[in-house]
């Protein structure tokens, strides 16, 4: 007698703790690892959805590749097995070429022009333009200004990049930058840090939170800060799945990963300082002055490109080097 109640006291007791039990989950994929920008993201997006839904949605972030590279990723999220990704801009070059004027080198002068530029029409013509490959674009949050390391030797101007093996994204203009700057660029998914320790690559180029939470510092001995790419993230849906929604779902998602968007940029931003200490006293030896000018010489050829040649690419092109004059 007294077992039988101590087990309805128990059943009970979990049966009131369980959390409502959500009538939708989304499946949400990072290829970075938590502490990162895309991971803090999608965790916000996930807390606010989650709240703000009366537990109706969960969230469940599939994070450190477990869904395989940014690429992978958005195949899947073309295909709808997977319904929502925060993916580094890079690699959408290769579903919509449209993306590579966003990572157009030396483009924004700082974070407010970005932001002013890419939560405004230009930067909707980009989201807008993803649904023809399956997209639902929702809004931009971001990786940051990337800068060089490698481990070979200081580089002050573009004329020391020579020769150097840099890894980049998959994405054609990212080739085409460090080809221009006459590096040696070699294409690689996320994550890197064994071929840099290995030596098979010299260098790569990030954000500084990247140097921090991947410890880069320890493999990785000179910075350049070139702020060559504003590298933002694009929040998206799949676009087969985003049509199944009701409109009021539709505008709660929207909402919860624009706010989510807004608070990561202004985390990521307000850490930036206190990396830029940590990594120099780990011993990082920082270039933070290094001569732009040559490197914007060397990329200022690369709106003649093929790559740009596309007439909506490059008229989008044209007005975002308009709008940032
Ligand atoms: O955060 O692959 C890359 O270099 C990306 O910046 C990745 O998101 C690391």
């Amino acid at each position: 007698m007294r077992r039988g109640v101590a087990w309805s006291t128990v059943i009970a007791l979990v049966l009131l703790a369980a959390p409502a039990m959500a009538a939708m989950t989304i499946k949400l994929g990072v290829v970075t690892k938590p502490g990162s920008a895309q991971n803090i993201v999608a965790e916000k997006f996930k807390a606010l959805l989650e709240e703000r839904s009366g537990g109706d949605v969960a969230v469940k972030i599939f994070h450190s590749a477990s869904l395989g590279n940014e690429t992978e990723i958005l195949q899947q999220i073309q295909m709808g097995t997977v319904e929502m990704g925060v993916i580094t801009a890079g690699p959408f070059d290769t579903f919509d070429p449209i993306v590579r004027v966003v990572n157009y080198p030396f483009l924004f002068k700082d974070n407010a022009q970005a932001d002013a530029v890419l939560d405004g029409p230009l930067g909707q013509e980009i989201l807008s333009s993803l649904e023809s490959s399956g997209f639902k674009g929702l809004c931009f949050s971001e990786n940051g200004f990337r800068n060089l390391t490698n481990s070979r030797r200081p580089v002050r101007s573009s004329a020391d990049v020579a020769g150097l093996k840099i890894r980049v994204m998959a994405s054609a203009l990212h080739k085409a930058v460090w080809q221009a700057l006459g590096a040696n660029p070699t294409p690689m998914p996320w994550p890197i840090y064994t071929e840099l320790e290995q030596g098979v690559i010299d260098g790569q180029e990030n954000p500084l939170w990247v140097l921090e939470v991947y410890k880069f510092y320890e493999i990785q001995k000179y910075m350049t800060m070139t702020r060559h790419v504003y590298s933002p993230h694009i929040d998206v849906a799949s676009l087969k799945w985003w049509q199944t929604l009701a409109p009021e779902m539709q505008g709660m998602i929207e909402t919860a990963m624009r706010d989510a968007a807004v608070s990561q940029r202004a985390d990521n931003r307000a850490k930036d300082a206190e990396r830029l200490r940590l990594l120099k006293e780990k011993g990082m030896q920082v270039e933070e002055k290094p001569d732009i000018a040559s490197f914007r010489d060397k990329t200022a050829g690369l709106k003649e490109m093929e790559l740009y040649q596309e007439p909506r690419v490059q008229a989008l092109l044209a007005k975002m080097l308009a709008a940032t004059r």
